[in-house]
């Protein structure tokens, strides 16, 4: 398949990608292996959120990603595994033995009545087991949920429940770092209230006790055994659910963004080789975790689509120590390095001694994604990861998109520090102002919409469309709205400044200010909490929490605790919040609106803007606030 290969090239692709798009991905699509061949490119209507690409086509994802590579490189490692200590070996699997292990594990999913359309939990460790099970599904036509392994019990069946599945895949524990995560022994806890899965199947990893429920856990190596490795791929309709991932919206609970099968594997497919400029032969190492849409699109669809090897890491970026990453590129001769700029930011702080002890002479290009990087990181990486000869591509793109929408061509696009500079072929993004009116020219900022339909764009929320709608295309009628702020610059260039709307990123997380007020409202003491985001050095943004409790604490610290432990619980360690301040009261409006506008400014430390408090309800509360701020 060709790819872009000089700016010219882009500019030219790109005109083609607006003047016809039907044709543009038509030829795009053309050498996937499809059962049928569709009958329409596309039909859409954003007033409706509907949107459907290479109508009537018939085709199974997994025989593009393992049957399609057999004849040409079978032998070669599709994926690369290095474990969390690195004392276990590393494994490699080809393309041939990860097509045999799919095949079985398909089986293992028949032999358990799944079948196609069911919806199929996996809650597991980054082993290679995970991706298995991701393609089985795929290749039985199941719909794979696959819920991040650091969600706790109560996320775990929330996501269960919300979209009925049928079975749950976990392991008995995971390691990440020095510590072990009990995964068996929250999924029993979540599986206390899933009255829809009926079996589930456990792989062991760190043959940690566990409990049994007769009848319905079996071990994964044991139902293993029982089958044969032919399977015959599922034929699936081009607009048929490949998955539903959780993500985190303005409001309430996460939604299930569903993601169909054809679209989405052309898209993953032309993004991974345009934007990295992958080569045959190289390795691409993506740090991100398959419970994230980065895991699934680059991690195992996009590279496996290509024919790449993929290396898969356990880990974490610090452990044993802050040189992990650097010493498994060198180790394993990385090629193409993909992460995030809060990991980039904490091994930055970290020190250069545990850089200069790696080579990084395999490394081409470098990669960056999930929240805005700050100049410095980006120097940083570009000078001492890449030594000023690997060009770094900040990617843009969120889980509702499916693979990357704008970002630079590696080695072909100019980069800016800090800018995701311009849109792949096949993307129109526009600016508006709040009424919704175009912002045209350069120089400008707004808020960040698309215009038209890519082929990986959010097909519905699982079981509530109206909330699709609602979500993304009910605020600027007939354009698809990203929640981000965005500049585009004198060149054209698109810098992305982060969330205009209550939506979070820790970390590269993306948390709803609200999902985590909930989890705050659970401990008995709390009456009422605002949450906000403000500037962290390492983390992007850190949750800040002003909490209302009920009588006098005698012990903050303490009960500072219990609220730690209560967000834990409910959602997980990653939204726990960094700063919890105890107020009297919160700014409202006379509506009873909370101004989170004033607690931002608040939690930044910047009270020269508060702005007008003039219309609260009390305008005292704000003094009282910004006394006690932590
Ligand atoms: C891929 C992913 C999406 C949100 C998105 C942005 C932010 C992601 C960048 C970025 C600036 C980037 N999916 N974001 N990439 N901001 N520059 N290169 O992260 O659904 O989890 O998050 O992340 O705010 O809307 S996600």
């Amino acid at each position: 398949m060709k790819r872009i290969t000089t700016i010219e090239e882009y500019h030219t692709e790109y005109a083609k990608s607006v003047k016809n798009p039907e044709a543009f991905w038509a030829e795009q699509a053309a050498d996937f292996t499809w059962r049928k061949p569709w009958k329409e490119v596309l039909e859409w209507n954003f007033e409706k959120a509907e949107t459907k690409w290479f109508v009537g086509g018939k085709l199974n994802i997994t025989e593009n990603c393992l049957d399609r590579h057999l004849a040409n490189r079978g032998n070669q490692t599709a994926i690369l595994w290095e474990p969390n200590s690195p004392l276990e070996e590393a494994r490699k699997i080809s393309y041939s033995e990860l097509h045999t292990m799919v095949c079985r594990m398909t089986n293992v999913l028949a032999q358990n009545n799944i079948k196609k359309g069911d919806r199929v939990c996996i809650y597991m460790p980054m082993v290679p087991e995970l991706a298995v099970t991701v393609l089985a599904c795929a290749r039985i036509g199941a719909i794979h949920s696959v819920v991040f392994a650091g969600f706790s019990a109560k996320s775990l069946s929330d996501r269960i429940n919300d979209s009925e599945c049928k079975m749950l895949i976990t392991a008995d524990g995971g390691f990440r770092g020095n510590k072990t995560t009990p995964l068996k022994d929250i999924a029993d806890e979540a599986l206390l209230s899933t009255p829809s899965i009926e079996t589930v199947l456990v792989h062991k990893r760190t043959e940690q006790n566990i409990n049994w429920t007769e009848g319905r856990d079996k071990w994964l190596h044991s139902e293993l055994a029982k089958v044969d490795a032919n399977s015959v791929a599922t034929e699936m309709d081009a607009e048929d659910p490949l998955f539903i991932l959780y993500t985190s919206g303005s409001t309430g609970k996460p939604k299930g963004v569903v993601h169909s099968t054809a679209g989405y594997m052309v898209y993953a497919d032309y993004t991974f080789r345009n934007v990295f400029q992958y080569k045959e032969g190289e390795t691409f190492f993506c740090t991100a975790d398959v419970g994230w849409i980065t895991g699934h699109s680059y991690i195992v669809y996009g590279p496996l689509l290509a024919g790449a090897t993929s290396l898969m890491f356990e880990g974490i970026p610090t452990y044993p120590d802050a040189g992990r990453f650097w010493e498994i590129i060198d180790k394993h001769q990385v090629n193409i390095f993909y992460t995030a700029p809060t990991a980039i930011r904490s091994l930055e702080a970290a020190g250069l001694d545990f850089v200069k002890p790696y080579k990084l002479d395999s490394l081409r290009v470098l990669g960056s994604v999930g929240e805005p990087i700050n100049e410095e990181a980006w120097e940083w990486y570009n000078h001492n990861i890449g030594k000023g000869r690997c060009p770094i591509v900040d990617t843009w793109w969120q889980t509702e998109t499916g693979g990357i929408l704008i970002s630079p061509l590696a080695g072909i696009t100019k980069t800016k520090p800090s800018f995701a500079t311009l849109p792949l072929p096949g993307v129109q993004p526009i600016l508006v102002d709040s009424d919704g009116k175009e912002i045209v020219g350069n120089g400008v900022e707004g808020n960040l919409c698309i215009k038209y339909p890519w082929p990986s764009i959010i097909r519905t929320t699982y079981g509530d469309h109206e909330r699709c709608f609602t979500n993304y295309f009910a605020t600027y009628k007939g354009l698809y709205f990203t929640g981000d702020g965005c500049k585009r610059d004198e060149d054209g260039y698109y810098r992305i400044t982060g969330r205009v709307d209550d939506v979070l990123n820790v970390s590269g997380h993306r948390l709803g200010t609200a999902e985590i007020e909930n989890a705050i409202d659970e401990h008995p003491l709390v009456i009422e909490t605002a949450v906000v985001g403000y500037p962290h050095d390492i983390k992007g943004q850190g949750v800040y929490a002003y909490i209302i409790c009920s009588g006098e604490i005698a012990d903050e610290d303490k009960l500072k605790k219990e609220i730690n432990e209560t967000v834990t619980k409910i959602i997980g360690p990653i939204a726990k919040p960094d700063k919890i301040q105890l107020v009297k009261g919160l700014p409202k409006t006379r509506s009873g609106k909370i101004m989170r506008r004033i607690l931002r400014k608040i939690a930044e430390n910047d009270m020269a803007n508060l702005g007008d408090t003039s219309t609260l309800l009390d305008p005292d509360v704000v003094a009282d606030i910004v006394k006690g701020r932590v």
